[in-house]
Parts: structure tokens; C-alpha cells; sequence
């Protein structure tokens, strides 16, 4: 008998269809978001789950699981960001997780940027006028906005993604500074337009626009709240392609309510997707939902990296993006073998 494998999402069923001589798959075809229950329920007697950033793997769920059944070996999200997984608990039961890092760096920081434009240029409050029919005659301070070339573009977060975000700064000869768990090497601030390290505090006072690409833990919720938001320029705008936790919203809101700050530009929200409806009632919010990663060719070849994990996994062999190798060392390659 084939080892099981939850799909946890509807996807491409052309890629999917390279996972059917090693598994028996269950696919997701509605699309539902699984409940923490519903997913135990799916898990049970499965080797592994392609998953999105909706299955939230907790400690709670994996205990459970575990305590009915052992087979899981594997679970491999479409999303460089893995906050949905408690990485630690995995380790402990024995669960590989993988991500999809890399091939999605470049639309991810393409889509940052589009946003920063968006809001700084004011597309689409000015958009919404135009087919509210709001346009009876053209003036000359109609929707001004904010320069991009020639200005101080701040990454917070400078990985993979910020340093794709960074490269594009040259086309418009922008100054960029950035702040970071840990200063990068000098080769690496060249490549990424001779970024500037800075401290955390000059990060938000100088930057002009600010794009945040840092990863979700724990200790960054709500790490954005009043005292950075009260150092940016009121002419500043907020670009988030992160997660959503890391700002606290209400603060964002009144900023923007009250021209604390210029604008914002959020691909991200605390609680997707039932997000703060009062961003709804505001101009100077550009608002996506989550879609910085969504081109079909990236999309695509996240769905193909999460492929590749499970299949090295049910081979014995080490998953491409393992992100808990510990769990190797706690008998994994035994039992992977043993399947
Ligand atoms: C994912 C993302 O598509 O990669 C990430 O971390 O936020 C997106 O690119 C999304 O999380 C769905 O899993």
C-alpha cells in the first residue's frame, strides 16, 4: 500500500499529478479552510500535507494527532513564511516541515514595490474617484503625491526578499537604508544597491517610504506600534508584505486617520482574511489580499518545491527546504525508510 498524503488546499492538478507513484492523495477539492479538528481528522493515518498558510500546526494539534496515530513524517507549506507551524513541536513529534523559499523572491519584492507606487502615487483612491465618476474637471493639485526616485527607501527585514526589494532601488536612484536582526556583509549591502545599515530608530525616522519584509515570530507581534509610527515623516508611507501581526493595526489606523503618517500599502493583516474593517473607511490605504507571491510561474514553482519535499521525504532522502533537521537526528530516516 502507497503511503497517504493530504493536499490541504485545492492547486494545480497538472503538478499535482507527479505526486500520484508515490502516494495515495486526498485533495482538498473545495477548498475549504480545515478547522483544527477537521485537520487531525484528515491527518490521521497520513505520511504527509501539502499545506498553505492556513493549516495552522500547533502543539495542541499535533499532540493529539500523535497520540492516535504516529505516521506523520512531513509537512510542507507553499509559503516561505512557516509562523503557521510550531516548528518546535514538530521537531519533537518527529515532523519534518518544509517551506518554499527562493523562487519567490523576485515577484515578492516586484509586488512590494507595486504597492510602495501605489500608495505613494495614491492609484487607486485616485482610481476609485474616477469610476465613482468623482472627475468633473482636472486641477493642479489633483492627487498629489509622493516622489519615489530620489528618495529614502527603508527595508526592516533585509533577507532574500528585502535585497530583491533593495536591487530595484538603483533603477530610481534612491538612497536605501535598512535595519536587521544582524548587519549583512559588505558584499552583500553592495549587491543590494550599497544599502545602508541603521539602527532600528533611524530605520523608521529617515525612511521616506518603508517596506517591511521581515519574518513573523512571536516576539515581533505588534513590534510597530506607537513609538516607531511617531518617528516616521508625515509624509511617509508604510509598505507591509510581512504578516500582518507585526503591526499593531490600531495604531496604524489612527496614524493614518489622523496624517500621522502618509499612507500605507498592506498585502498583510492580523487576521486574515476577516481583516480590520476600519481600514476600509480609509483613503490613504492600499489594501491586496495577500498576493504578493501570485504570479502563475511563482505560484507555480512553490507548488513544485513543496512537491519535491514530500517526495525526497517518502524516498528517505532530505527534503530540498527542511527547516527542523533536528528532526532528522530523532529517528526520522529510520522510519522514513521503514515506510
Ligand atoms: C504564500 C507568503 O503564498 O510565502 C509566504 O510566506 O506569505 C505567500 O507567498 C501564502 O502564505 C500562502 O501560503
Amino acid at each position: 500500500m502507497r503511503p497517504k498524503l493530504l493536499v490541504a488546499r485545492a492547486m494545480f492538478p497538472d503538478l499535482l499529478s507527479r505526486l500520484t507513484p508515490y502516494f495515495d492523495l486526498e485533495i482538498n477539492q473545495e477548498d475549504r479552510i480545515f478547522t483544527e479538528d477537521e485537520l487531525i481528522e484528515r491527518l490521521h493515518g497520513k505520511f504527509g500535507m501539502i499545506c498553505t498558510s492556513s493549516a495552522k500546526i500547533s502543539s495542541s494539534l499535533l499532540q493529539r494527532l500523535k497520540s492516535i496515530n504516529d505516521d506523520l513524517k512531513i509537512i510542507s507549506t507553499i509559503a516561505v513564511g512557516y509562523d503557521n507551524f510550531d516548528i518546535a513541536s514538530c521537531t519533537e513529534n518527529r515532523v519534518m516541515a518544509t517551506n518554499s523559499p527562493d523562487v519567490l523572491n523576485e515577484t515578492t519584492a516586484d509586488f512590494a514595490w507595486a504597492l510602495m507606487m501605489a500608495t505613494a502615487r495614491r492609484v487607486t483612491e485616485a482610481e476609485a474617484f474616477l469610476r465613482d465618476g468623482e472627475w468633473k474637471k482636472w486641477s493642479v493639485d489633483f492627487f498629489l503625491g509622493a516622489d519615489i526616485h530620489g528618495s529614502t527607501l527603508g527595508i526592516l527585514g533585509m533577507g532574500r526578499i528585502g535585497q530583491a526589494i533593495a536591487r530595484r532601488a538603483a533603477g530610481f536612484g534612491m538612497q536605501v537604508i535598512y535595519h536587521n536582526r544582524q548587519r549583512l556583509d559588505p558584499d552583500i549591502e553592495l549587491k543590494a544597491h550599497c544599502a545602508e545599515y541603521v539602527d532600528r530608530e533611524t530605520l523608521f525616522s529617515a525612511s521616506d517610504h518603508l517596506i517591511l519584509a521581515l519574518p513573523f515570530t512571536p516576539e515581533v507581534r505588534h513590534s510597530i506600534g506607537v513609538a516607531e509610527i511617531s518617528r516616521m515623516k508625515r509624509s511617509a508611507t508604510l509598505i507591509n508584505i510581512a504578516r500582518g501581526g507585526i503591526v499593531d493595526e490600531d495604531v496604524l489606523i489612527d496614524a493614518l486617520r489622523t496624517g500621522q503618517i502618509a499612507g500605507a500599502g498592506l498585502d498583510v493583516f492580523e487576521n486574515e482574511p476577516n481583516f480590520n474593517r476600519a481600514f476600509l473607511d480609509l483613503k490613504n490605504v492600499v489594501l491586496t489580499p495577500h498576493i504578493a507571491s501570485a504570479s502563475e510561474q511563482t505560484r507555480r514553482a512553490m507548488v513544485s518545491q513543496a512537491i519535491n519535499n514530500v517526495i525526497a521525504a517518502v524516498k528517505g532522502e532530505i527534503p530540498p527546504n527542511l527547516i527542523n533537521r533536528q528532526a532528522l537526528h530523532l529517528g526520522f530516516e529510520q522510519n522514513s525508510r521503514d515506510t
